[in-house]
């Protein structure tokens, strides 16, 4: 039987600067999802990537002085770099300037036209070139100064041209029914109450081209109107499922099983998408999930602050599962949280190096020493193995619970639970001691040390891929074997294998000194 798909995509990111950290929390984020359920037997496809049109990038360019394309041409690899940089395991990055996007989006636009809610007439309103967004007058704050700005304090433009709308208004109650069927289609809860309160307050079409600048894909059949970003930028998600070709073997993906967002733009993602989709007759995706927002010490990033990471710089300090750990570790998912220096050094040492790193490094050098270098061989199992036992083997389902709720904070909480048993088990057998008193027994809790670390190198390998590899390499574990499947009696390590000889798998942080 074909494994069942999993499609799992970020946002794609306005290559109108270099990436930051935010960025990077996104894809890190998308990539544990991504690389947990491949462990757990899906076909996953996953996808990230740049939304290279709008007029933000256009007016970003022309203040460098270069065309539209070649500027993005010079951001778009930065971004992709950076997710490689980060080991994301993403299948492709999409740009919305690739060929095979203007194609797809068109298809797009004339289905949603076929199906009649698309007509020309002319806009007239508030539009946030920074948020790519429009407002109602009602939404906006009016400055001392006579100008307004958006809720997201981004300022905004009036703009009076004629437009193609599409039929927003006429989704209101698809749109309710569908969250009130679907209550997992929106995540976080709170997300969720926001857009059905807003779109119970009553939709307005909505505004999908401009005529005033032309750094967008075509209109068809109109070519002097420029798609609306945000019809083009959606859309990169059916694209990389093959649309319009529903023969294509990605075509498998879709509906998505899950976007993953920051909270700023579920509405986009929970509305206006579903609509068009709906429009078009396509399925919907599964869910959308926003995320919260990184902060550097409370502090929102911006240029002008002079605050903004470079999270190329973060994994020169880092390394780079040390920063995905904390990423994944210290912000509750779906809740905002703050970057600091003091907290990625607190869980580098305390949890990497501490709990997990002096567990694996004592247990497997002493393996090395007295156990003639391969896996040892268990005696009967005390109450206190079978203990330590079952609760790493009960982990599968608890972690597989919390990244079904997208908790990836929970999950890494509930392996290190067992890390922390398995140091305090560690300690209490004192197998040091066991070594001239009752070295059988002395083999014993070894061995049980060395199947949790096991199946917690497994467990993490979503989260530290490089180091978890390099764990499961310590216990020659050989690479069909680091499923989630092979966690259980039937795939427990096997007494007198050959094991290669110990090195540290998570090095502490130290301060550089003061010069
Ligand atoms: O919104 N912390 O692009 P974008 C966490 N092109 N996440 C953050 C963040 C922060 N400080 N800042 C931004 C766009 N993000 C559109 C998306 S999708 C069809 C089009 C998140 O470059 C943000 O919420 O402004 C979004 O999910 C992603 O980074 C890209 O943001």
């Amino acid at each position: 039987m074909a494994a069942k798909t999993y499609y799992i995509t970020t946002a794609i990111s306005y290559p109108n600067g270099a990436p930051h950290i935010g960025h990077a929390y996104e894809v890190v984020a998308a990539d544990a999802i991504a690389r947990f359920k491949r462990i757990d037997g899906y076909d996953v496809f996953f996808m990230t990537g740049t939304d290279e049109h709008g007029l933000k990038v256009q007016q970003t360019a022309r203040k460098n002085g270069v065309s539209p394309k070649e500027f993005v041409d010079g951001l778009a690899p930065q971004f992709e770099a950076m997710g490689e940089r980060l080991n994301c395991s993403f299948d492709r990055f999409i740009r919305t300037t690739d060929p095979d996007h203007l194609p797809s989006t068109h298809e797009l636009w004339k289905r949603m036209q076929d199906s009649g809610d698309i007509y020309l007439s002319k806009y007239e309103g508030w539009y946030s070139v920074r948020d790519e967004a429009y407002f109602d007058e009602g939404e906006l704050t009016l400055q001392p100064d006579g100008s307004r700005l958006a809720p997201t304090g981004a300022p905004v433009e009036w703009v009076a041209e004629e437009s193609y709308f599409f039929r927003l208004s006429a989704y209101q109650d698809r749109l309710l029914a569908h969250y009130a069927e679907h209550p997992e289609f929106i995540g976080p809860d709170t997300r969720r109450n926001e857009v059905v309160s807003f779109v119970r307050r009553g939709l307005q079409d909505l505004s999908i081209s401009r005529t005033t600048f032309d750094w967008g894909l075509p209109v068809p059949g109109d070519p002097k109107h420029v798609m609306y970003v945000w019809v083009d930028a959606l859309n990169n998600y059916v694209t990389g499922c093959g649309f319009p070709d529903e023969h294509s073997p990605k075509w498998r993906y879709w509906p998505a099983d899950v976007h993953i967002i920051g909270k700023d733009i579920v509405r986009f993602h929970t509305i206006y998408w579903p609509a068009f989709l709906m429009s078009a007759g396509l399925p919907l995706p599964k869910r959308v999930y926003g995320h919260g927002f990184l902060f550097n010490r409370g502090e929102k990033m911006s240029k002008s602050v002079g605050n903004v990471i470079d999270p190329f710089a973060l994994t020169d300090t880092y390394g780079v599962d040390p920063l995905r750990y904390f990423f994944m570790r210290e912000v509750p998912f779906g809740q905002d949280g703050n970057y600091s220096h003091e907290a990625i050094v607190n869980r580098i040492n305390a949890d990497l190096a501490n709990d997990l790193g002096n567990l694996a490094q004592r247990s497997l050098s002493m393996i090395g020493k007295h156990c003639a270098a391969a896996v040892p061989e268990p005696g009967a199992f005390s109450e206190a193995d079978r203990a330590m036992l079952d609760q790493a083997e009960a982990l599968p389902e608890k972690v597989r619970g919390a990244m079904e709720d997208f908790a990836l904070h929970q999950a890494l909480a509930e392996i290190w639970a067992v890390v922390g048993e398995a140091n305090r088990y560690f300690a209490s057998q004192e197998p040091w001691a066991l070594r001239k008193s009752d070295p059988a027994r002395m083999a014993t809790v070894l061995y049980v040390t060395a199947e949790v670390l096991r199946i917690v190198g497994i467990l993490v390998q979503p989260f530290i891929p490089d180091s978890a590899s390099k764990l499961l390499d310590l216990l020659a574990v050989s690479p069909d074997q680091r499923r989630i499947a092979a966690i259980g009696e039937d795939g427990r390590l096997a007494p007198g294998a050959a094991l290669p000889a110990p090195q540290p798998v998570f090095p502490r942080f130290i301060e550089p000194e003061a010069s």
